[in-house]
């Protein structure tokens, strides 16, 4: 695999090869937690992937391990330090929660995103994991973890809710209210992870698994993604499959003849192509 850095960024690097961008934390000494230069340039990233037409996949992973104690993390959630009295203050003073735009964008973009964990997914970072497509683990370092009723710091969106459509409410409401350590093979066992890879095969292993989903229709892929989005999106996730719709609308003569007979100042003529 040659990847290619794509952009240089502080906090995370981004990089691509062969359809797939792979995007990770690289703040290893603080288990890779998140501050607003974080998620700033996270949804840079993610925008640039979901605009660029030769990328599919899309990893989000973590560089490490740590320089002081060789642990590895995927994310440790919202900087404490950063943490203000109204959400997380950035250099410019301003106190925000933009950790749940990165969340939407990962959400709502019409391409597979696959969380690659190497070690700690914890608070905030847990909801990043829950939040992707797909998840892959580390078999040896992998900790999930839910931190958030520690830290009055809670994310009551996907992080939560959502985690209780894919663990259940028992094993949800579990993982946040003791806040335990479960290993990837848990995490697995419970329905928040697709896969547990040793160690030193996870990064190749998360590449085998974009090439795959590469060789797929890329029409069906997006269209999968928002129909299983749909139910629990409400009229947003509405919104965005019937906007693919539209999209497909738009291909047919059908729609060509509409717009062409506006331009023309003229009725248009749809052959009473009424399909059974
Ligand atoms: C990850 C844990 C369990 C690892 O434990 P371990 O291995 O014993 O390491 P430590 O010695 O604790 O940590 C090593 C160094 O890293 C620093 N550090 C770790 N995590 C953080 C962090 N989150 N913020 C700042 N620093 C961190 C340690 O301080 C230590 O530094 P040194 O070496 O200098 O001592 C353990 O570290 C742990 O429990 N971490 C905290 C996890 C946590 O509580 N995170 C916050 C939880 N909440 C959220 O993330 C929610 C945020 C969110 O998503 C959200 C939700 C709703 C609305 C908005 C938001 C939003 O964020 O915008």
């Amino acid at each position: 695999m040659d990847w290619i850095t794509a952009k240089e960024y502080e906090d995370i690097t981004y990089k691509k090869c062969n359809g797939v961008a792979r995007i990770a934390f690289n703040r290893p000494d603080v288990r890779n937690a998140f501050r607003p230069k974080t998620t700033a340039e996270l949804y840079n990233a993610f925008y640039d992937a979901q605009e660029d037409t030769s990328i599919g996949v899309v990893l989000l992973s973590a560089e490490g391990p740590s320089s002081k104690d060789g642990v590895y993390s995927f994310c440790s959630g919202g900087d404490q330090n950063a943490r203000g009295h109204q959400g997380y203050v950035g250099e410019d003073g301003q106190h925000r929660l933009n950790i749940l735009e990165v969340q939407r964008l990962i959400r709502f973009m019409p391409k597979v995103v696959i969380a690659v964990v190497p070690g700690w997914a914890v608070g905030g970072g847990h909801s990043l994991h829950v939040v992707c497509d797909l998840t892959l683990a580390s078999k040896e370092h992998a900790i999930f973890k839910q931190t958030d009723a520690d830290v009055t710091s809670f994310d009551g969106g996907y992080g939560s809710a959502y985690l209780a459509k894919m663990v259940g409410q028992k094993k949800a409401r579990e993982i946040f209210f003791l806040g335990r350590n479960y290993s990837a093979q848990d995490a697995m066992d419970m329905g928040m992870v697709n896969a547990v890879i040793p160690h030193a095969e996870l990064e190749d292993t998360a590449y085998e698994w974009a090439q795959e989903i590469l060789g797929k229709s890329p029409m069906a892929i997006k269209m999968l993604k928002f129909a299983m989005n749909l139910t629990d999106d409400g009229m947003v996730g509405q919104q965005v499959f019937a906007g693919e719709a539209t999209r497909l609308a738009y291909m047919t003569e059908e729609a060509k003849e509409g717009r062409n007979a506006f331009l023309e100042k003229r009725k248009p003529n749809f052959e009473k192509k009424w399909l059974p």
